[in-house]
């Protein structure tokens, strides 16, 4: 069985957003076509509260894209985005989102940032997403969205650790630094996963 997991498609993340991913606008047809393909459609939603610690606005003298440690983890500072409740935390409109049976946030505690669906970037807390697919009978598990260097990146790597045949979907997902991206997409080939084309599932 195949879930198709849309990542962090949401206004901040477009082009205009307050931490906009180039050419994120251009995945959106890819992934609504995909999404009748798959057994299984979920996404994720970057949920942060307004004063969450990966924001630069919260720490004094720092830049944003800046990198910090915080809780004993590197920490790259972000514009403030996706914040609770904010239209740029909201999906972006063009999303069809009729055929999403689940939605998992992250990024809800303000102390850690959460780049996975799956886990924050500590391992502490799960979202049980990976709960939900099994017990849904998911074995495969394609990843498409937005940003392919951080989100896309660490669910794919959680998926695979958690036993699921990994598939991104290139096309379908845009990065923040497409060098970073390409590290990333690699790191997935080596740990098992795969790197496919749209049209090898449609
Ligand atoms: C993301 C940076 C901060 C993402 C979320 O969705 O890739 N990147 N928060
Ligand atoms: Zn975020």
């Amino acid at each position: 069985m195949k879930a198709l997991l849309l990542i962090d498609i949401q206004n901040d993340f477009i082009p205009g957003g307050a931490l906009a991913v180039p050419g994120g606008d251009k995945i959106i047809d890819t992934v609504n076509k995909l999404q009748d393909h798959f057994n299984l459609v979920v996404a994720t939603q970057d949920w942060h509260p307004s004063n969450h610690k990966s924001f630069a606005s919260q720490h004094e003298g720092r830049k944003m894209f800046e990198k910090i440690e915080l809780g004993g983890l590197e920490q790259v500072l972000w514009p403030d985005h996706c914040v609770q409740g904010t239209s740029g935390a909201a999906f972006y409109p063009k999303l069809n989102m009729n055929r999403i049976e689940a939605i998992f946030r992250k990024g809800t505690n303000s102390a850690i940032d959460s780049y996975s669906g799956f886990y924050d970037n500590g391992h502490l807390k799960s979202t049980g997403l990976a709960d939900y697919l099994r017990g849904k009978g998911i074995t495969d598990v394609f990843i498409v969205g937005l940003a392919g260097d951080y989100c896309v990146y660490f669910s794919a790597k959680d998926a695979l650790a958690e036993g699921f045949q990994t598939y991104l979907i290139e096309g379908a997902i845009r990065a923040i630094d497409n060098n970073d991206f390409e590290k990333a997409k690699q790191d997935i080939i080596s740990k098992g996963g795969k790197i496919i084309n749209s049209d090898e599932v449609m």
